[in-house]
């Protein structure tokens, strides 16, 4: 979009996320060592990089009840709050995926059915902090669609209360397995741990560099870059409100990409006052600091029509509307990984518990692509079934396209149910 319609009051730096080279040789290394060696190559690796190698890599049944046993009461008590609240979207919006019969001519029909993944592995990750919502996105969608083995793999340090939750959430096997190594022994399988027929679940760099090259013997649900937040916001926006927004997301990592584009230069001046104040207080402002330092953004536009294409070029992970009609300015952009309506959606309740998926699409990726969803679990597959009167109307087409291309068995194979008079006229 012209540039001139954009004024940046304070702009990122834009960093790169794509992977490098020796990330790149790094991971394949990982991934041929556990193909070759399996569970001793998954102890090896957790032993160099999480200090620990795990004798058994499976969760024992007596380690689930020890990590419940220990699960603070009210933390239960959240996370199954947020477990019900994930779950009823998930059923509401598996609800809308129907089966398909219709006959498109006479005697042809055609349709699809919604199957099920049969084996899902849900990675959930370790970092900075251990994101108790994390196995709850992965996993209750999977649960709702119908998989008949719902894997967890989290790294061996990760804190008790997140086996406890893969397990509150429905995971029917959970394993000590973190980083690219999960990933290959979810993608191949090991002695201990199946292998799985799609892989989900955001995690750091290594896993995603390992989720992308997997892919193809697995599927997989998405590559993560650091969450990101963008709001767009018209002068009745409070000013207080988009900063601690905006640091909410910054806390997540250095590299987290937060902006704001607004109408009012008085919003743009006080959002930038606002950020640095409520920093000075915020217990986690050594990364929530640094990220607005390198990566934060405050873009004042024209009027609203360059509001809405800066906004559609950036194709945030998480969008916030904070205008007078939120509504009416949500239906004018296209590209956004979750939408947040007004004020009050804020992007900490769909990280936490308020039903929609926090798996979102990340590095514009949301161009393309929604995020998580119980249908990312499920496959459409379509189906035919074809009376006489059906290969009448199909069959001479299909015969000689199939001979026009020089195909000649697929000639055959159509031509072989057809009348011979029939045929000699589709021939003549
Ligand atoms: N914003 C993260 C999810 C999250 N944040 C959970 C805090 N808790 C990715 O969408
Ligand atoms: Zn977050």
């Amino acid at each position: 979009m012209s540039k001139q319609r954009v004024q940046f009051i304070k702009q990122a730096a834009g960093e790169d996320a794509q992977a490098d080279a020796s990330l790149i040789a790094t991971v394949s290394d990982i991934i041929s060592n556990v193909r070759q060696r399996g569970d001793a190559a998954l102890r090896d690796y957790s032993q160099k990089f999480d200090g620990v190698a795990p004798e058994q890599l499976e969760v024992s049944a007596a380690e689930i009840e020890q990590a419940l046993a220990q699960l603070a009461d009210q933390t239960r008590q959240d996370s199954e709050f947020a477990i019900a609240q994930v779950r009823r979207f998930a059923e509401a919006q598996r609800a809308t995926l129907q089966p398909l019969e219709i006959e498109t001519l006479p005697g042809v029909h055609l349709g699809h059915r919604i199957i099920p993944i049969e084996t899902v592995g849900c990675y959930v990750p370790g970092g900075r902090y251990p994101i108790l919502s994390a196995p709850v996105m992965s996993i209750v969608p999977a649960v709702v669609a119908g998989c008949d083995n719902i894997i967890a793999c989290l790294p061996p340090g990760a804190h008790p209360a997140m086996i406890a939750i893969c397990h509150l959430a429905g995971a029917h096997r959970i394993f000590k397995v973190g980083g690219a190594q999960a990933i290959a022994a979810m993608a191949y399988g090991t002695a201990s741990l199946p292998a799985v027929d799609k892989i989900v679940g955001p995690g750091n760099a290594f896993v995603n560099e390992a989720k992308r090259q997997v892919f193809g013997k697995v599927g997989i649900d998405a590559l993560a870059g650091p969450s990101e937040i963008f709001i767009v916001a018209d002068d009745s926006a409070d000013p207080r409100v988009l900063a601690a927004d905006l640091l909410a997301q910054a806390e997540h990592d250095v590299r987290t990409r937060v902006g704001l584009a607004t109408t009012s230069e008085r919003v743009a001046h006080a959002t930038l006052r606002e950020i640095e104040a409520q920093l000075a207080s915020l217990p986690t402002a050594k990364t929530a600091g640094e990220a607005w330092q390198r990566q934060g953004e405050i873009v004042l536009c024209a009027d609203e029509d360059a509001m809405v294409a800066y906004t559609d070029e950036i194709a945030t992970e998480h969008l916030q509307i904070h205008a007078r009609d939120p509504h009416a300015l949500a239906a004018r952009i296209r590209n956004y990984g979750s939408l947040f309506i007004g004020q009050n959606a804020s992007v900490v309740f769909s990280d936490k518990c308020c039903g929609t998926n926090h798996t979102l699409p990340t590095m514009a990726a949301a161009r393309y692509t929604g995020g998580l969803w119980v249908g990312a679990y499920l496959k459409t597959c379509t189906h035919q079934w074809i009376d006489d009167q059906g290969i009448a109307a199909i069959a001479a087409p299909a015969v000689r396209q199939s001979r026009t291309e020089g195909m000649q068995a697929h000639r055959r194979a159509a031509q072989i149910r057809l009348q011979p008079e029939k045929l000699d006229a589709i021939l003549r």
